[in-house]
């Protein structure tokens, strides 16, 4: 399969950086026995990381701005295009020995999203997209599932933990959606969760709060694969308020309308 030159440079730097990842996941798995945990050395491999990946995208492209999970905002001289970058997303499964992570790189040129690339480097498994130009897993173009009724689907979704999201809210859509399909399940990567609906792995996916740098990629991927992305308003600003809504166009709908259901 012939990459272009743009995913050619963001595959190489994901590479790089899984490389470093999965030397780093294998240390983790040493580290588990150990009482203190690997807590600061997985925070040590995400830095390694984003730095791999700061470092081959700027040379790739110098000037092009990035939004990077750890560093933040880097502004380039090239308004038109930035990246955006999660080195590590899964970073719970990383800690706990669990191989599903992944890094996820995005391209943005004036606002819309023109490649992504997602790679799970424990798995080996590379996922890509560009605008126009279809998804692929490794060299087989990725086609979303065709299941047209929820009671046929496999939903992924992500749950809010300690600390973090709207418990309340969650409850509700899992009972809603729980009530009305083959199997819920939840992997702890949103990036890879939506490379897996482009797969059609998945038939559809949710979750509520997540950042741009954990959806960018995914959401090219999905609709480049045939689905259909919005958040749960059904609106196309998932990057602004950090919530998803994923599947083929009949399963986002049937997906999109148990979400607006109250408790009940
Ligand atoms: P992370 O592993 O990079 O933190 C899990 O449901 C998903 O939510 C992961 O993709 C995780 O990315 C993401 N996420 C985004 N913001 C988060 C936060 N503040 N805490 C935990 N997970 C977060
Ligand atoms: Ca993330």
């Amino acid at each position: 399969m012939a990459r272009s030159a743009i995913i050619n440079v963001m595959v190489q730097a994901a590479m790089k950086a899984g490389r470093s990842l999965a030397r780093d996941f294998g240390e983790v798995q040493n580290l588990q026995v150990s009482l203190k945990g690997p807590g600061d050395y997985v925070t040590q491999a995400d830095r390694r990381a984003e730095e791999i990946l700061y470092t081959e995208l700027s040379r790739a492209r110098p000037g092009y701005s990035f939004l990077l999970e750890e560093r933040g905002v880097v502004e380039g001289e090239d308004a038109q295009h930035r990246w955006l970058v999660d080195p590590l997303d899964g970073t719970t499964n990383f800690l706990h020995g669990l191989p599903i992570f992944s890094i996820s790189i995005a391209l943005e040129r004036q606002g819309q999203i023109v490649a992504g690339v997602i790679y799970n480097p424990a798995m080996d498994e590379l996922y890509t997209a560009e605008r126009g130009g279809g998804a692929f897993l490794n060299d087989r173009r990725m086609r979303v599932a065709a299941r047209r009724e929820l009671s046929d689907c496999v939903i992924g979704t992500g749950i809010p933990h300690l600390g973090r999201g709207h418990h309340g809210r969650a409850l509700v859509d899992l009972r809603n959606v729980m009530a009305e399909v083959a199997g819920i399940r939840r992997f702890g990567s949103a990036a890879l969760d939506l490379a897996y609906v482009a797969a059609g792995r998945m038939d559809g996916f949710w979750e509520d709060g997540l950042e741009p740098w954990d959806l960018a990629a995914g959401i090219l991927m999905v609709r480049e694969a045939g689905g259909f992305v919005t958040d749960r308003a059904g609106k196309q600003n998932m990057l602004e308020n950090g919530s998803i809504v994923a599947g083929n166009e009949a399963l986002h709908r049937a997906l999109l309308k148990t979400l607006q259901k109250q408790a009940g």
